[in-house]
């Protein structure tokens, strides 16, 4: 099977609301490698990078502030089509149409304050993990546990 890294990030109101813990249970119990982990507040210039496909809609600005908003989490998760699976775990970008038992399904209601972020292909993932974190703040490990998650 495939493995491939994605970036994921808790957004400024998923890390207000305390949500850190359940985000990142999430991904652990699916069976995901964290690979990267820090906090950081996002300034305008990296939020207009990180969202540039997204430059020109009427909500850009909004977005820009949002995001620059407080502490945002970012994380490398690592598996088998992890950008794909990510996204179902993580639900449609409006909460509202998102389905239980999806991050933004359970927790959010507005799109404006969907909680987290996760690329939308491993080519974006690539580029959002470098945007975000240099080359020696990921880490090389293996779980032991790997054998009892992929064939
Ligand atoms: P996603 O985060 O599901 O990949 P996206 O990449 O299309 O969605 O948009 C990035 C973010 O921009 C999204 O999480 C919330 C915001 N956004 C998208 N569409 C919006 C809209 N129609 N109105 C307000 N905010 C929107
Ligand atoms: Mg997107």
């Amino acid at each position: 099977a495939h493995s491939e890294q994605t970036y994921i990030m808790v957004k400024p109101d998923g890390v207000q609301r305390g949500l850190v813990g359940e985000i990142i249970s999430r991904f652990e119990k699916k069976g995901f490698t964290l690979k990267g982990l820090q906090m950081c507040i996002c300034d305008k210039a990296k939020a207009e990078e990180h969202y540039r496909d997204l430059e020109g809609k009427p909500f850009f600005p909004n977005l820009v502030d949002y995001i620059c908003s407080g502490p945002v989490v970012c994380m490398v998760w690592e598996g088998t089509d992890v950008v794909k699976a990510g996204r179902n775990l993580i639900g449609v970008t409006n909460p509202t149409d998102a389905a239980p038992g999806t991050i933004r399904g359970d927790f959010g209601v507005e799109v404006g304050r969907n909680l987290v972020h996760g690329s939308d292909s491993v080519e974006n993932g690539e580029r959002e993990i470098s945007l975000w974190f240099g080359g020696t703040d990921t880490v090389e490990w293996e779980p032991t546990m790997t054998p009892w998650i992929k064939e």
